[in-house]
């Protein structure tokens, strides 16, 4: 028995084949969800279009989370297709590509601080406004991304860590708002993936090996493994769980050495 089956899901992220939310988004598809989509702009829609087919998305919508208008214009698209929403996955994060490498303090500057803050932990929120109404007596569900990062000093992670510390405060905050509503708030905290976020990033290659070699279950995660769990989720089976950061990592952030 599918278990997300008459439930509408919004996923918010997708850039490829690749990307966490595409996982996501086939998960709940398989479990019988009906899915809508976003993407960040024009250029990555001729991406998408394809990847929202195979899983039957119903709607595929332009929204940069940097812009207030953006935002508003997707959720008054998404209340028009087919207004209330059960699930709302966020899988959006950015930093300056400068900032995401050698010492902290020497690659921070005020604007990269603001802009990795604005799109990877303020849109959370900025989204579940929203959303908020238009998920009134459905049991809705929120759901967004983060890494280990937020928790510890991760070298060249340096100020997306602060951003997804950030994030997860959120997570608590917002489901301590939204719970009287009955609607419920968290994180997926997934290893190290080979995405277009993770490409192009100085030493992936090696920070892939050292996690693999390194976590409880001597391997990385695949976007599946993501995609499961976040169904489970932002299912009922999971309706006792909220403000809760979930770690998908096979293991590595409890090893001690
Ligand atoms: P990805 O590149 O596939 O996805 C990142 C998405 O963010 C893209 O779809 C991009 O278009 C979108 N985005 C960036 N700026 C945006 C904006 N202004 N408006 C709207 N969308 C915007 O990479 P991914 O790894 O799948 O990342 C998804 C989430 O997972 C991110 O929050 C990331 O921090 C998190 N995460 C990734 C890893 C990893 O190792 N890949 C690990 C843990 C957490
Ligand atoms: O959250 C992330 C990456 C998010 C990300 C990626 C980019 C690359 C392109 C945010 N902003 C940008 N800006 C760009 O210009 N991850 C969890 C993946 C990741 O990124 C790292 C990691 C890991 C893991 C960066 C340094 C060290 C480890």
């Amino acid at each position: 028995m599918p278990f997300l089956e008459g439930k509408r899901a919004l996923i918010m992220g997708v850039a490829g084949n690749r990307s966490i939310a595409f996982g996501i988004a086939r998960a709940m598809h398989r479990e019988g969800a009906k899915i809508a989509l976003t993407c960040q702009n024009e250029r990555l829609r001729q991406r998408v279009e394809p990847l929202g087919a195979e899983v039957q998305a119903s709607l595929l919508v332009e929204c940069d989370v940097g812009c207030d208008a953006s935002i508003d214009g997707a959720f008054e698209s998404l209340n028009n297709h087919w207004g209330e929403t059960d699930i709302v996955v966020h899988a959006v994060a950015f930093a300056p590509r400068e900032s995401l490498q050698g010492d902290y303090l020497e690659s921070l500057d005020r604007k990269a601080h603001a802009i990795a803050h604005d799109i990877s932990a303020y849109s959370f929120a900025a989204v579940a406004k929203a959303v908020r109404p238009m998920m009134q007596e459905r049991k809705g569900s929120l759901l967004t991304l983060s890494y280990l990062g937020a928790e510890r000093a991760i070298p060249n992670y340096n100020v997306m860590g602060a951003a997804k510390a950030s994030l997860e405060a959120n997570v608590r905050y917002m489901a301590a708002a939204l719970g009287p509503e009955g609607i419920r708030v968290n994180a997926i905290s997934a290893g190290p993936i080979r995405t277009l976020a993770a490409s192009g990033i100085t030493g992936f290659r090696s920070m892939l090996d050292t996690a693999a070699a390194t976590a409880a279950l001597r391997r990385n995660i695949t976007i599946d493994e993501v995609g499961n769990v976040a169904a489970f989720l932002c299912s009922d089976l999971a309706s006792g769980i909220t403000g809760e950061i979930v770690h998908v990592d096979a293991g590595f952030g409890i090893m001690g050495a």
